[in-house]
């Protein structure tokens, strides 16, 4: 048996576990921050067999494909005159783990 922790933005965790639920794998989402940026992911944990890793691999990945964005941004250029425009911004992907489980146990 294997533990899969992928590690997704907050915008993509809800469509992740609704996809895991959907293809019937148990699943556990945990509220985490990004050392780097310290901002709000989540780290989504997921025990099974062997067979099934590669399967739960596609399924986080078909829903939290890294992708670009254009966002709002506003930048100041002279004294109480403020522009806005839109940036490209780098979104979703997932950083994923897998482990081997020792004794898996439920009581
Ligand atoms: P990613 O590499 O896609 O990582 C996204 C999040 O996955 C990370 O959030 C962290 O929470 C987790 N993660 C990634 N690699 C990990 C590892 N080896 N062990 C444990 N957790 C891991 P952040 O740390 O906030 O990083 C956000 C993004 O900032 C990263 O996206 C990467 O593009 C960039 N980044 C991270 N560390 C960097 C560094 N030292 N220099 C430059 N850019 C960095």
């Amino acid at each position: 048996m294997k533990l899969v922790f992928a590690i997704v933005s907050n915008d993509d965790s809800s469509n992740v576990i609704s996809a895991l639920m959907k293809n019937n794998y148990s699943a556990t989402k945990l509220s985490s921050t990004g050392g780097f940026l310290r901002a709000g992911n989540a780290t989504i944990i997921v025990g099974v067999d062997d067979e099934k890793v590669d399967h739960v691999i596609e399924v986080i990945g078909s829903e939290s494909k890294r992708r670009t964005e254009m966002v709002p941004t506003t930048a100041s250029y002279d004294v109480g005159r403020f522009a806005s425009f839109p940036v490209e911004v780098q979104v979703g992907g997932a950083t994923i783990f897998v482990v081997n489980v020792e004794q898996f146990i439920k009581l």
